[in-house]
């Protein structure tokens, strides 16, 4: 289509600038012994370009700085309660909403409420923080995600997609009742932000109605999953992406949302059901643990940006410059020969750091050493995704050793420039130049839960 071939802007202008400091070789060695080789544990004074995350760093629009201020901040009832309610039923079609203050409390209640001891959730991949509510409500996690999502370079352009015979395993080994919902994202984080197709979740829906199991929607990038199936799923080129919004949502039975990715606003979250018990339950939850069911732990005036943001989201213009930004940055390294996660993700560019350091064992954190590489170069912050993130396993108390082993460059949404995007591949490449003397890093502190948020390394003497 169109978008392959011609030249795209971003569909806005700049009204207001935020300053951004660089810092000197010396100064950005000091910062990250201070941090422990953590990039969560810098301070942001202390970054250049934060490709951290996509997670509350994006920038709001002029509509939704005007939305802040028509805050109803009553305890009960507030007026942008309903406008968020309004948003959610009309561009995702789920019945009934609570607000949450992110994505992982609406994690927590979903999964107090469904899950019970014993449980088992299939997913199309682990997420850190979804897996840990599910193991806390005494569940376990059984991964039924394709093979080709474990493989970096596989170039299978839906790699979130479901293998419905690993499914038909679980069922098998399990049975039905011990299986409370599927657990689906759109877009897959952990694989490096793949898209699942509207044919794999059509026949996932009947598949699971023919065994009486709900699909529980994690819908945190929903709208760029939705602009990867119209720009590669055959029969989608001409619909708008609101319009394949809709339908992804059609095929679940509720969702969990943290706003703060696509819906553009710097806090919120939701949880959605179109089963009144479901909802019934949570509502009681809720209260317990964010707040009243019309507020959920946020402000008046964050439910009104994120109701607003909600629309926005879905707009063809604004999701083709935002993945549009991303791949440029991601085809700027392919053709530097940097390994990447092919194909390129929607919401970052995935360094595949087994490929760029294959002298550092896994045991020795590659992919944590390369992102702090890449801050001591030029001080860009990027993210751990690999054996540090995924943990130990339950019962062995072993680090669980991924097949992807990767740092994240993820790209807020309407922050940066196209000029961010060559500084960025230029620093890489100049650390891709020098990979050899990058040494592993020695684990010295570890916290019992989500241990990346804030573990602490040394550097080790040799690889
Ligand atoms: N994702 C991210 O940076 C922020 C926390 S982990 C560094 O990718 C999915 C698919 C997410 C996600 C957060 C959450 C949790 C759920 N599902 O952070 O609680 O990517 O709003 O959402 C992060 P909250």
């Amino acid at each position: 289509m169109s978008t392959k071939h011609t030249s795209w802007a971003e569909p806005y202008k700049i009204k207001m600038v935020e300053p951004l400091f660089m810092t000197t070789r010396a100064q950005r060695e000091k910062a990250m012994e201070e941090a422990g080789y953590n990039t969560f544990l810098l301070k942001s004074e202390d970054v250049y370009i934060d490709l951290l995350t996509d997670s509350g760093t994006s920038a709001m629009s002029d509509r939704q700085w005007a939305g802040l201020m028509l805050g109803d901040e009553a305890y009960a009832g507030s007026r942008n309660f309903y406008h968020l309610e309004e948003a959610i039923q009309r561009y995702y079609g789920y019945k009934y909403v609570i607000p949450t203050h992110q994505g992982r409390g609406a994690e927590n209640i979903i999964s107090q409420v469904l899950i019970k001891p014993g449980d088992v959730v299939p997913g199309n991949m682990y997420f850190t923080t979804t897996k840990v509510h599910q193991e806390l409500a005494g569940g376990t996690f059984a991964d039924i995600i394709v093979d080709e999502a474990h493989d970096p370079r596989s170039t299978f352009p839906f790699k979130g997609n479901v293998d419905l015979g690993k499914l038909q395993a679980v069922i098998n080994t399990y049975g039905a009742k011990s299986i409370p919902y599927v657990s689906i994202a759109t877009t897959v984080n952990m694989a490096g932000g793949q898209p699942i197709s509207l044919a794999n979740l059509r026949a996932l829906r009947e598949f699971t109605t023919k065994h009486g199991i709900r699909v529980i929607h994690d819908m945190t990038r929903v709208a760029e999953n939705a602009y990867m199936i119209k720009l590669l799923e055959e029969g989608n080129a001409d619909r708008s992406v609101a319009e394949i919004v809709k339908e992804i949502c059609s095929l679940t039975d509720g969702a969990t949302m943290s706003a703060k990715k696509d819906a553009l606003v710097n806090i919120g979250g939701f949880l959605a059901t179109n089963e009144w018990d479901v909802y019934e339950e949570a509502r009681n939850l809720v209260v317990i643990y964010e707040g009243l069911h019309t507020y959920g732990g946020l402000a008046g005036r964050d439910m009104e940006a994120m109701a607003i943001g909600i629309g926005e989201s879905v707009d063809d213009d604004h999701i083709r410059a935002r993945v549009g930004q991303v791949f440029y940055l991601g085809n700027k390294l392919i053709d530097a020969g940097i390994p990447v996660v092919l194909p390129i993700g929607t919401f970052g560019v995935f360094l595949d750091a087994k490929a760029f350091l294959p002298h550092v064992p896994q045991d020795h954190f590659p992919a944590q050493a390369l992102a702090s590489e890449i801050y001591l170069d030029s001080g860009v912050r990027t993210m751990e995704r690999g054996i540090v993130s995924a943990g130990r396993d339950k019962k062995t108390g072993d680090h669980c050793y991924p097949e992807l082993e990767l740092v994240r460059l993820t790209i807020p949404r309407r922050v940066y420039t196209q000029a961010h995007m060559d500084v960025i591949a230029e620093s890489v490449q100049r650390v891709f130049e020098h990979r050899d003397r990058i040494v592993g890093l020695n684990l010295t502190y570890e916290p019992k839960y989500l241990r990346f948020f804030q573990a602490r390394f040394e550097k080790l003497i040799s690889a």
